[in-house]
């Protein structure tokens, strides 16, 4: 029998990349997109050499319309069947107030968090619409709770949000799965990319608690991909256990968090 194939964006690091390893090691062929070709190509040969299933690498930015639909609307034919669809490349640039925060910036997010995931969506619904597959949108507690200097990430998020239910009730007929997960803070490379390169001020966004890790919200992930046909979990808000939602956050200085 054929393993099943799941399409991962951004799996160049962090949950994708953490998606990736869980997906493969339960048997499924993964394909990998991002914009770092060295670092698929990597962990294509990772994995393949330990696993017994194919990967494929995608190199593409997914704000470029015309790569995305080029690339994924021409998949090889023993890639087409696709399975699952984990919308998950995306990104925060900058942590500024509104009137402080940079327009590239803005740009930035709502075409790579809203109009590269529909790209992503569109051009290959054709494909689980045929599988009767499962939609994974990686939302955040960011689409749930508006925070000061999260402006425009805040609103991708959202759109997110919205996106993920409206795809709920317009793919219905055709028994597809919509899920969105919305995690809160997570130590993946999220916060270096915010704060463009700068490794203080990341690493201060996890200090005096325990973030999650990208293998928990894969976990999340997987388990949401693999109940019975029946059941569809909607939406998931997954935080670690020192932050309530956005706005909550218990950090403990000098002690070890739990
Ligand atoms: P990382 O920075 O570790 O990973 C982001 C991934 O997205 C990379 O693989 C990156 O690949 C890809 N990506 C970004 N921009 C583009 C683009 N234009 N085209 C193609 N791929 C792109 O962060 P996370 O793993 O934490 O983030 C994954 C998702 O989770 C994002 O949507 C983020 O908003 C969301 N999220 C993160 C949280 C956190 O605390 N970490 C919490 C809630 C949500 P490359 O650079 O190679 O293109
Ligand atoms: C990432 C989590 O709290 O930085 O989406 O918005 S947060």
């Amino acid at each position: 029998m054929k393993n099943k194939i799941v399409l991962i964006t951004g799996a160049t690091s962090g949950f994708g990349e953490a998606c990736a390893e869980k997906f493969s090691a339960a048997g499924y062929d993964v394909i990998i997109t991002g914009r770092r070709r060295d670092r698929l190509e990597k962990l294509k040969a990772d994995l393949e050499k330990r696993l017994s299933i194919r990967v494929l690498p995608l190199v593409f930015d997914v704000r470029d319309k015309k790569a995305v639909f080029d690339i994924l609307g021409n998949l090889p034919e023993d890639w087409q069947s696709i399975h699952i669809l984990i919308n998950n490349a995306g990104l925060a640039a900058g942590r500024d107030l509104f009137e402080n925060s940079l327009l590239d910036d803005w740009e930035t997010m709502i075409d790579t968090n809203v109009k590269g995931l529909l790209y992503v969506s569109r051009v290959v619904l054709p494909h689980l619409i045929k599988t009767k597959g499962h939609i994974i949108n990686i939302g955040s507690v960011a689409g749930i709770e508006v925070y000061e200097k999260g402006n425009v990430y805040c609103a991708t998020k959202q759109a997110v949000d919205a996106i993920s239910k409206s795809m709920r009730i317009d793919l219905l007929s055709h028994q597809i799965k919509v899920t969105a997960i919305h995690p809160g803070a997570a130590e993946t490379e999220f916060s270096l990319v915010r704060f463009k390169g700068d490794e203080e001020q990341a690493k201060k966004i996890y200090e005096g608690y325990k973030p999650l890790k990208a293998e928990d919200i894969a976990d999340i992930v997987f388990y949401c991909a693999t109940l019975p046909a029946h059941v569809c979990i909607n939406e998931l808000v997954v935080t670690p256990l020192a932050q309530a939602n956005s706005f909550y956050l218990h950090k403990i200085s000098g002690k070890e968090a739990k």
